[in-house]
């Protein structure tokens, strides 16, 4: 009796585990709630940054419309939840699970790829360590600050940067390292540090954030590398394959000419490439990763391509006026490629 029942019960175990792996698929678990979960600054000026109302936008914060876009088809506020996140408690928020994406300047690092169960999706920024000074300092270069007391952020590679390169240098500094974003503007505001030290692209919010934006500089050097990215758990690869997929149809769009204000035509276009793309005819790329044909299509009709997300947030019209510089697409003089959609 015991024997005879024991197939059936090992049949019913593994129903079981394929049943409980099936629905916790962050896919699935996002379909079925009704919105992506994003992880993303408190608030930092044109990556991710709260409006007077608690509404988020930015840079960043569009890589998550864009995934949301991708997965709902079209995106309301309803589908879209931010939790703001210190470098600190960003990453336990994402190997808890309380959030399905992390989207918030997050340097793609090699002990954060490999140690902490995540998976990084692609580069959205290519960026680098930078300082910014009081002008009445008189400093031109990170060199002059031999003895400075410099402020950064807790929880941040930025830390190790700093210290790398000081010690490379034969510098002496004492470093302030503050938790909170708005406690290390306001410690480096006051005047408690003689430098704070960023990714340059935050430096240019930063700036802005100061009592007298116009009284700050940025030195010229730049440290260090830093790609920033979306991250996701590594426990899951068809989100994952989703959020790096999404990353790519955004540089590709731009490549291709395919724009928030063209893409409604675009299913008519003769190119090979933009059909692929807009899921028209028997393409259907989707499929692969659970989305429907059109879900590329529908990431640009949400956000727009790559340099129009990166123009409107931060770029040269922008408060931030950041310059595309490395940036820019492969052929346009930058290192940002998108991987075809073939
Ligand atoms: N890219 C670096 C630094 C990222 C970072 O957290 N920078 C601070 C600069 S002040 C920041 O953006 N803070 C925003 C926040 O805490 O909301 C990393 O991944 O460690």
């Amino acid at each position: 009796m015991k024997n005879k029942l024991l197939p059936f019960l090992a049949g019913a175990a593994l129903a079981a585990v394929a049943a409980t792996s099936a629905s916790a698929g962050t896919l699935d678990t996002i379909k079925s709630k009704g919105f992506v979960q994003c992880g993303v600054n408190t608030g930092q000026p044109g990556f991710g940054a709260p409006d007077a109302k608690g509404v988020y936008s930015g840079f960043d914060v569009d890589y998550c419309k864009a995934v949301a876009a991708a997965v709902f088809g079209s995106v309301t506020a309803d589908n879209l939840k931010f939790t703001p996140l210190g470098g600190t408690e960003r990453f336990p928020a994402l190997q808890s699970g309380e959030i399905d994406l992390l989207v918030r300047n997050t340097t793609w690092t090699m002990s954060r790829d490999t140690t902490l169960g995540f998976t990084f999706a692609g580069v959205n920024y290519y960026d680098g360590e930078g300082f910014m000074v009081r002008k009445s300092l008189k400093v031109e270069h990170v060199k002059d600050l031999d003895g400075a007391t410099i402020c950064v952020q807790g929880g941040t590679d930025t830390v190790t940067g700093l210290a790398d390169y000081f010690k490379k240098n034969n510098l002496k500094y004492t470093p302030l390292v503050i938790d909170k974003l708005e406690d290390v503007n306001a410690a480096y505001d006051s005047g408690r540090c003689d430098a704070l030290t960023t990714d340059r692209s935050g430096l240019a919010g930063v700036r802005l954030q100061m009592s007298k934006p116009d009284d700050h500089m940025v030195l010229p050097e730049i440290i260090s590398q830093e790609p920033l990215g979306p991250v996701v758990r590594n426990n899951d690869v068809q989100w994952f394959q989703i959020v790096k997929w999404v990353s790519n149809a955004l540089l590709d769009a731009e490549y291709l000419g395919i724009t928030q204000a063209n893409v409604g035509d675009m299913a008519k276009s003769p190119d090979s490439a933009i059909q692929r793309f807009m899921g028209v005819g028997d393409n259907d790329f989707g499929k692969s990763i659970g989305l429907s044909k059109d879900w590329a299509a529908n990431v640009i009709k949400a956000v727009g391509n790559y340099g129009e997300v990166f123009d409107r947030n931060i770029g040269l019209s922008s408060p931030l006026k950041l310059e595309r510089g490395t940036n820019a697409q492969w052929n346009q003089g930058g290192i940002q490629y998108g991987i075809p959609i073939l």
